[in-house]
């Protein structure tokens, strides 16, 4: 258990007798691996985000605003079947698709804006996390090249996970793309979780994690690069980890779509 309040630990330290052991990391080991059962939510989760999505395209145009457009996503997702709890949908759009946790505003979609939806349900608890960036209107030139460069990055991600990979080995496939490009001093080096009852679990995809990746772990997978002033691409997909690779929970398509 990570969260503990100072008030309850000082009340259980009143209890004559007790000691206090910490089991910092032990749970979380045995949690990441999941049974039948979550993945199933888990799958279910993901199917009902991928969904939300596609009822969310056609309420894109041109005036209607970032909390305008997140709450219909969030309504879609609720009476899609997911639990009805807040989450934190973040759906911002234009230049302020750089800022890695912008909030949904009062900004209207223009012409040409880039659209950056990281969103997810809970489904029995279990929680799905997946992102998405469209445009509204026509790609320019630079909006579709840093796109195919994210989508290469996730791609590289996702053929290097298996069962007994190291996270910081699949990290390093996925940065391998962008050295010495312009892109390099702008990428976010976070790139995966796990997902499950929390939002982010073990394993993480950091350069400086030492985790391992397990089969059946189920994560988040999210390469992005963020430039201040132009805007933002962060791609996400929820996958299943399995002995030889994985599983891809997350079927939205991943080309560009243009609105
Ligand atoms: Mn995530």
């Amino acid at each position: 258990m990570e969260v503990f309040s100072a008030a309850l630990y000082r009340r259980i330290l009143q209890i004559p007798g007790i000691q206090i052991e910490g089991l910092d990391g032990v749970l979380e080991e045995i949690r990441s691996i999941k049974t039948p059962e979550e993945i199933h939510s888990l799958r279910c989760a993901c199917n009902i985000a991928c969904r939300a999505f596609d009822y969310l395209l056609d309420d894109i145009r041109i005036g209607v605003t970032e909390k305008e457009l997140e709450a219909k996503l969030s309504y879609y997702m609720t009476v899609l079947g997911g639990d009805a709890k807040p989450n934190f949908n973040l759906l911002i759009s234009g230049t302020r698709t750089s800022l890695l946790h912008g909030m949904p505003s009062a900004k209207s979609i223009q012409y040409g804006d880039l659209i950056l939806m990281d969103f997810g349900i809970e489904y029995k608890g279990y929680t799905s996390d997946m992102t998405r960036v469209v445009v509204a209107g026509k790609a320019t030139e630079e909006q579709k090249a840093l796109y195919g460069t994210v989508n290469t990055m996730l791609d590289r991600c996702l053929e290097n996970i298996r069962d007994g990979v190291k996270a910081s080995d699949v990290c390093e496939a996925s940065f391998r793309t962008i050295r010495g490009t312009k892109y390099e001093p702008h990428y976010y080096s976070s790139i995966g979780h796990g997902i499950g009852l929390f939002v982010h679990e073990i394993p993480f995809l950091r350069p400086t994690s030492t985790d391992m990746i397990r089969e059946n772990q189920v994560m988040a997978v999210e390469p992005a690069i963020f430039i201040p002033g132009w805007g933002g691409i962060h791609l996400e997909d929820n996958i299943l980890v399995t002995k030889d690779g994985c599983e891809n929970l997350t079927s939205t398509e991943k080309r560009l779509i243009e609105l």
